[in-house]
């Protein structure tokens, strides 16, 4: 497994939690619903050492550019500025948020041909699985 393998467009088929996760991160009511109803595209491409991670929504988009291993600042859906640090292991991309003293750690992982996105805050998890388009 290598990051190339996460290269590509992929759109969401399944959400566990999300709502509960959005809560913990203290994401007001009328953005959860936002949230909840949103079917994402996600657009990972590969730029020699630059990642890039496009989530687009009717409602909202996002993109965040990267290296591995070198912490960058994120502007986040829900409007949080956090600093931002993701590595890999081989297997997981492992992204840590932290912001105003709290963190929330977000890993993607291929499984069975899926990108699978698990999202923790102070231990309220969330899984959001994607298909490759
Ligand atoms: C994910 O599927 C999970 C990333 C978690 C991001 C949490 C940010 C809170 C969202 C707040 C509400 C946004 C309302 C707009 C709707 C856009 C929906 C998009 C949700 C991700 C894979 C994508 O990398 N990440």
């Amino acid at each position: 497994m290598s990051v190339d393998d996460f290269v590509g467009k992929w759109s969401l088929v399944s959400s566990e939690g999300f709502d509960e996760y959005m809560k913990e991160l203290g994401v007001g009511m009328a953005l959860r619903k936002m949230g909840s109803m949103a079917k994402p595209d996600v657009y990972i491409t590969k730029d020699g050492d630059t990642i890039t991670i496009k989530t687009e929504s009717t409602f909202k988009s996002s993109e965040l550019s990267f290296k591995l291993g070198e912490k960058c600042e994120e502007n986040t859906l829900d409007g949080r500025k956090v600093q931002t640090l993701i590595t890999f292991d081989g297997n997981t991309l492992t992204q840590l948020q932290q912001w105003d003293g709290k963190e929330s750690t977000i890993t993607r992982k291929i499984e069975d041909g899926k990108l699978v996105v698990e999202c923790d805050m102070n231990g309220c998890k969330c899984k959001r699985v994607y298909q490759k388009a």
